[in-house]
Formats: structure tokens, sequence, C-alpha cells
């Protein structure tokens, strides 16, 4: 696949893939390419890549090659959900609060609408991205909620109460040693964690209600963390002395990898939390003689210092981030590149934040098995006409 595509061809494309020109819908979701911009084709594209479509398991994830806006349309947000997506009537839901709290407790929408408000730009990837899928398992929005910490403050945690577990409404079936169990969907959060100022449950996404496929009425949203830790449709909070051990912390999105323990090589077993470092090339613009290299970067809300591109053999050179970036945004990045050779090119970024942790190449990532946080730099492909 090394053709270009014209701006006409990308429009009608984006069009009747997601129904905007039936549907009337502004064209802001479409990619703003300027007048005489095309956009320049990736040579890595795996065959099967489908973005925009539901797999079977209810997965879907955004063309990277098409991001142009800093929010991401709630519509074209990417989805992953592990169970069915539960039915729940805003009107008699009820978050529940459990526990090793004063007295147990309970909020409704309304109880939850009339607190302070407040608002956050969070951006966050699935610990599953992945190469496979041009990192399409991310992106960038702006809730509206509640700060967890303002709700806490009220509910009398006992001294005992060191762990805060999220539970969504959903549930599945699942086999453990041979048992046949219903389970919840769970993570959970140490004290601390929970309490931090930007965690927050929220209710809103892009200024309109939360659909529901993101969760309605209300999701944990955990800023700098993988979207695992984000808990859709959370019905009930529940605090205890220890951390939760279901199978999204202590089976799946758990990393199994080969690091140094205080000076001996292991075998270790993390879960997925904390987001880690990591740029990503997405998209590639012509005019004329000149390209503009497009892509996002991610971590865990350390400031980040620079993203740099490298182009083949060339030296880094630092690319432009967007100054609507707040640290636990996604930040949107952009490189001109003047007057490129023709024949096909090798580009790479890699981003470093202020306590000097930089991205790794891929060879210098540590070791692991589970395919779960990828996030060594990826060298692109593109070819120049
Ligand atoms: N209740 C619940 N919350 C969940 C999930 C889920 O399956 N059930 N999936 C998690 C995963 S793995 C990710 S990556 C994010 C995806 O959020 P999104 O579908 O709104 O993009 O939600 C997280 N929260
Ligand atoms: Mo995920």
């Amino acid at each position: 696949m090394k053709k270009q595509i014209s701006r006409r061809e990308l429009l009608s494309r984006a069009a009747a893939f997601t129904g905007l020109a039936t549907l009337g819908l502004p064209l802001s979701a479409i990619p703003a390419l300027a007048q005489g911009e095309e956009v320049i084709s990736f040579t890595d594209v795996p065959e099967r890549f489908n973005p925009g479509a539901r797999s079977d398991s209810g997965t879907r994830y955004i063309d990277t090659r098409e991001i142009d806006n800093f929010i991401t349309p709630k519509d074209d947000f990417y989805i992953v959900s592990h169970y069915p997506q539960p039915e729940i009537n805003p009107e008699t839901f009820r978050l529940k609060i459990s526990g090793l709290v004063g007295k147990p407790r309970e909020y409704s929408m309304d109880d939850l609408r009339a607190l302070p408000r407040i608002e956050r730009t969070v951006g966050f990837e699935c610990g599953g991205n992945q190469k496979a899928l041009l990192h399409g398992l991310a992106g960038n929005a702006w809730w509206g909620g509640v700060r967890l910490a303002s709700l806490m403050d009220n509910w009398d945690v006992r001294p005992e109460g060191t762990e805060v577990v999220f539970f969504g409404a959903d549930k599945g079936e699942e086999e453990i040693r041979r048992a046949q169990v219903e389970m919840q969907f769970a993570r959970s959060l140490p004290l601390e964690e929970a309490r931090r100022y930007d965690v927050m449950v929220a209710f809103e996404m892009n200024g309109e209600p939360l659909p529901a496929v993101h969760g309605a009425p209300l999701r944990l949203i955990v800023p700098g963390a993988y979207g695992i830790a984000n808990v859709k449709w959370l019905s009930h909070i529940h605090i205890q002395d220890r951390r939760w051990m279901g199978r999204f912390m202590g089976k799946d999105y758990v990393t199994l990898r080969h690091r140094d323990v205080g000076g001996e090589m292991m075998w270790t077993q993390d879960a997925v939390s904390g987001c880690l470092l990591k740029s990503v090339i997405a998209r590639v613009t012509r005019r004329g003689n000149r390209c503009k290299i497009t892509g996002f970067a991610l971590n865990d809300g350390t400031p980040m210092e620079s993203v740099e591109i490298k182009i083949d053999d060339g030296p880094w050179q630092t690319a432009t981030i967007d100054p609507r970036s707040t640290d636990y945004s996604w930040k949107l990045f952009t490189y001109d590149w003047d007057s490129p050779t023709k024949g096909e090119h090798t580009l790479v970024s890699r981003a470093t934040d202020i306590k000097g942790n930089v991205q790794p190449r891929q060879e210098d990532v540590a070791k692991k098995i589970t395919y779960w946080e990828n996030p060594g730099q990826w060298p692109r492909t593109v070819e120049i006409s």
C-alpha cells in the first residue's frame, strides 16, 4: 500500500466510514487538510488493519493516521470492554460506598451533580495498545465530574482501610481453578493514590453526558494510568485492608518481565498501572516540498521535557509540543520536514520527561513475555514519491 491519498478521497472515506455525511455532523471529526495538502502513506501498515470497526470482543481502535484533534471526538474514542455492557437506569442508579468506612452510604446522580464540579483533560491508552493497531487504542478527552478525594473526605475511612476497590456494574463468567464463578469488573488503588488531587468520578465527556459505551452514568478517571484503571459503569466503591486480586489486577493486565531486583535478574509480575513514557509517530502530510510529521506522547503525568524526531540516520531534532497539552493530556507533537528526498524513509520519535527519563529503544525495553505495555520507540517507514 504505497499510494498517496488525495484530500477528496480521504474526506469521502472518512464520511462513508463514520456516517458523518448522512448525519450532517460538523466536519471537525474529519482530518483537516489544508488546501494542497496530502497525506503520505506509511509503508508499514499491517494488512488486517481495520480501524473504526467493533471486533467480536467489542474492541474498537482509532486510525491514528487521521489524528488531527487535540480532543478525540467522543464518537471516535477507542473502546475496550471485557464484559457485556450493563444496562443502567440513571434515575435509579446509586453509587454505593461500603467497607472500612464510618457508615455505608449511597449517592444518586443528582447528589453527585450538586457537588463542586471539576474538569480535566486526560488522555490514556489501553495497556494492550500495540503496533498491529498502529497504536490506535489511545485517545484524549475532556472529562467532567467530581473529585474523588472530596467524596472520600466524608466517609470516615477507618485507619485499617488502605485499599480502595472500584467495581463496575459489568459482570462475566470466569473459570478459576475449574470453578465457574460470576465476577464483577474491578480494580483497586492504594488509599493515597485514590486521594490524589486529580482522580475523579466522571459523568461528562467532552462537555456532554458520558456515552453508555464509555461508562455512563459514571466512570473513574485516574490521570496518568493506563486505560484499565479507568473503571467504567462505576457502581460501588469498597474500602478494605488489602489489595484486590481479581482478573484485571492479578491475572490479565499483568506484565511478566525480566528485570533487575536488587542486583539480581528475576522474572517479575506487575499489574499494569502507571502509564509508561511513550511517543508514537502517527501521521505524515505534505504540501509542496514540505512534510509535517505528527504524533502523540503519553506518560504518567511527569511534565514532558521534549519529543524528538530522527529521520533515517540523521540527528535527533526537537519537535514542537502542542501548547494545549497538560500534564495528563496526550501531547500532540509536530515536526516540519523540509525537502524530503524521493524514496523510502524511516522516522522514529522519542519522548523525554523532566526527570530525565528517556523513551527506550525497542531493544532496550526490559525483556517481557506478556503483550501488555509497549512503550518502545517505534520506527515507521514512509514512501516519498
Ligand atoms: N467496568 C469496566 N471498566 C473498564 C473496562 C471494562 O471492561 N469494564 N475496560 C478497561 C480498559 S482495559 C480500558 S483500556 C478502558 C477503555 O475505556 P474506553 O472504552 O472508554 O476507551 O476502560 C477500562 N475500564
Ligand atoms: Mo485496556
